[in-house]
């Protein structure tokens, strides 16, 4: 991916973890890399169509200047995002932030923090089968889409499907939704149950009735396993309230373990059924 580069930004701010940092201020170095697809700006010699560097350096020392926060960590963290969410050209930035003047009684040329951060695609599978199936559908995307660092880019039609696993329970109504996020995976699924949980869910049966489930499918090509977390979802592939949703939106998308695409995933599994209906 192409790359602007911007190298010490030299900016005087107040960030630091001690009081006369806070009040006197000292200097700051900034780097950032912005990977950004330039070849439509370039082709049409366009600055209307590129990320103006001038902007995001003016963007950046605003920022600096106008907030006090303690540590370089969170510097970079916050801003990395900020121009990530100011300038929707950049997908990927690599910020460093320097503090060449740092309360450190050695001789030193500098300490800094480097962080990378990105947008993400997400894959969502969203599920009810209590009360009011569509408006808690509904206030979950409503929820979703307020969080800053959360836009939904697509969402499929929504499916009245027969309950799966435990089948003592009412019908479901389902559907998937294509996510762009700066969040990372544990913090999207933290996002999820807080979303859940402001919309009444209560976990007593495993796989029963819920007022709204919300269930990461696909994050990026990414494989997770951590005890809170696994993606892809381990049993996507045989669940067809997940894959015919998912094919509307994503059928071209590749699984990351079985090296398949949603659609093919989708026609294998109608197939499967089909075999078993006979
Ligand atoms: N967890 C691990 N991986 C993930 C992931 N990729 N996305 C952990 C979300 N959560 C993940 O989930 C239990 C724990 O799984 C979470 O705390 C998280 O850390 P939960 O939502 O609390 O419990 P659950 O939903 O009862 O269990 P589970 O296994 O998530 O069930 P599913 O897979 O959500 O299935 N039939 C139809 N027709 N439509 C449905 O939507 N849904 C289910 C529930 C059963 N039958 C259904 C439907
Ligand atoms: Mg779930």
């Amino acid at each position: 991916m192409d790359k602007i580069s911007i190298q010490n930004l030299e900016l005087y701010a107040r960030h630091g973890v001690y009081p006369e940092e806070n009040k006197l201020g000292q200097k700051f170095l900034i780097c950032a890399q912005l990977f950004v697809d330039t070849s439509r700006a370039a082709r049409q010699d366009d600055l209307a169509q590129a990320v103006n560097y001038g902007e995001v350096c003016y963007f950046i020392k605003e920022w600096m200047e106008t907030h006090t926060v303690r540590l370089i960590e969170t510097v970079a963290d916050v801003l990395a995002r900020e121009i990530l969410l100011k300038f929707p050209l950049v997908q990927r930035i690599i910020l460093e932030v320097k503090k060449p003047n740092a309360p450190i009684l050695l001789p030193f040329d500098s300490v800094s923090v480097t962080v990378e951060r990105q947008w993400h695609t997400v894959y969502v599978g969203i599920g009810s089968n209590m009360g009011n199936r569509e408006a808690f559908i509904r206030n979950a995307m409503l929820l979703l889409n307020e969080q800053r660092d959360c836009q939904i880019v697509k969402a499929s039609s929504l499916f009245v499907t027969a309950p799966y696993g435990y089948t003592d329970q009412p019908e479901f109504i389902n559907g998937c939704l294509q996510v762009k996020t700066l969040q990372n995976p544990q913090q999207f699924l933290d996002t999820l149950h807080a979303i859940e949980q402001r919309l009444g869910r209560e976990r007593k049966i495993h796989w029963g009735p819920r007022t709204i489930d919300l269930d990461i499918l696909l994050y990026d090509n990414a494989v997770i396993d951590t005890e809170a977390l696994t993606v892809p979802h381990a049993d996507m592939q045989n669940r067809m309230f997940v894959l015919k949703p998912l094919d509307e939106i994503a059928g071209f998308v590749r699984h990351p373990l079985l090296g398949k695409t949603i659609h093919q995933l989708c026609a294998e599994l109608a197939e499967c059924i089909q075999k078993e209906n006979r």
